[in-house]
């Protein structure tokens, strides 16, 4: 496949890395060659002329929960009327409240409603999620949710990296501790025998589990070579981000009680900051993230929905750009290079994320004629089509 007349934001380099006249020539699931139009040499293929549409690589939603049963719209009315997330969770509710849906769902209806949310993501020119367990805290259920999460990319034209999240909730009438051993480090290494984990995720929160819990979920994660990832300094400032830099983590992730100090461990990690603006937006939180000493420090900054019935009951990655953008200040550029080149990195994949001649053939083509259109629009889906692996 050929595409021809294509404004080209390839997001290689630092910034959008645009070619106005660009082409893109597609052989066996990659791009083999990208750039201007005047230096496109005789091919032969299937011509597609874009009439100067723009073409970005496909987006990455690399921070959701699209896997469970159920929702809490009851929650959402509580929390209007003044009761906050916390106080939810501590009385039974938040994610204890998911996890008793996700338990009683069988192994289809959790399919079923989890395709019906990755279908309205794809519908916005995602090619890439990153998929959570943490709403089973048994074995059984974390599995099935891993198990789901691989189904998707057997059902839908979409790729898929798993993290397990058993460290997410602590189940009522257990230590945090007594968890870990019984159920949520045993429930790792059967998921990861069972080829169900490409990494390893925890919530480090007061409301979950501190600092040296989760170095312990991290120490198995290293002995089964997996590498790590955080939710820390959502709703307080736990050391997480930090802890998270200190293992090597791929990316840390809300960050909103993040400070300079973290933002310069993870820079030196090489750890990314994942934004996600649609739980800030939920919760009403004030503290912003960090995002001038990100920049300042050099961190990569990836953007994602966190999709999921709590905090972020959000299937579009572009609103969460535009959220990105007006609540936090972020960029379009840097929105854009949130789900694109960054969001990559945060999952460890080096083969998508940029337009380059050797990466998949992952891209959205978009009825927009400037990248900055994809963050400044609010709740607009302006995809004309989606190629994946080199197929529309
Ligand atoms: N932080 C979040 O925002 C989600 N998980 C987490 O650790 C929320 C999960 C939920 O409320 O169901
Ligand atoms: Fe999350």
């Amino acid at each position: 496949m050929i595409l021809t007349h294509a404004t080209l934001a390839t997001m290689d380099g630092p910034g959008y890395g645009l070619i106005p006249d660009g082409g893109v020539v597609i052989e066996g699931g990659r791009i083999v060659w990208a750039g201007a139009m005047r230096d496109l040499s005789a091919r032969t293929g299937e011509v597609r002329n874009l009439d100067g549409r723009l073409v970005t690589p496909g987006l990455i939603d690399c921070h959701t929960h699209v896997v469970h049963a159920g929702n809490r719209a009851g929650e959402f009315a509580q929390r209007l009327n003044g009761e906050s997330y916390a106080d939810i969770a501590r009385a039974g509710g938040g994610i204890m409240s998911t996890v008793a849906a996700t338990r009683a769902a069988s192994a289809t209806e959790l399919l079923a409603e989890t395709l019906a949310r990755v279908d309205a993501m794809l519908a916005q020119g995602v090619t890439a999620i990153e998929v959570k367990s943490g709403y089973g805290l048994d074995s059984e259920t974390e599995l099935a949710m891993l198990r789901c999460a691989r189904t998707i990319a057997e059902e839908r034209q979409v790729r898929v990296r798993t993290s397990f999240l058993g460290a997410h909730a602590v189940p009522p009438g257990m230590t945090a501790d007594a968890y870990l051993d019984a159920i949520c480090l045993p429930g790792l290494r059967a998921a990861h025998a069972e080829g169900l984990v490409d990494a390893v995720d925890g919530f480090c929160e007061g409301i979950a589990f501190n600092i040296s819990q989760i170095e312990r979920v991290f120490d198995v994660a290293r002995t089964l070579g997996l590498p790590v990832k955080l939710h820390a300094e959502q709703l307080s400032a736990r050391g997480g981000a930090t802890l998270a830099a200190r293992h090597g983590a791929l990316s840390a992730d809300h960050l909103e009680y993040a400070t300079e100090a973290d933002a310069r461990a993870m820079a030196s990690a090489g750890t990314v900051a994942v934004i996600l603006p649609g739980a800030f937006y939920t919760l009403r939180e004030t503290q912003m993230p960090p995002i001038a000493a990100f920049r300042a420090a050099g961190v990569a900054m990836a953007v994602a929905t966190d999709c999921n019935p709590g905090s972020s009951p959000m299937t579009s990655l572009p609103l969460a750009m535009n959220m990105a953008c007006t609540l936090f200040r972020m960029t379009p550029e840097e929105a854009l290079a949130g789900v694109t080149r960054h969001a990559a990195r945060a999952l460890g994949l080096a083969d998508c994320g940029v337009i380059r001649a050797g990466m998949r053939a992952d891209l959205a083509i978009w009825d927009a004629s400037h990248p900055a259109e994809l963050s400044y629009r609010i709740g607009a889906t302006p995809l004309f089509a989606r190629i994946f692996g080199g197929h529309a």
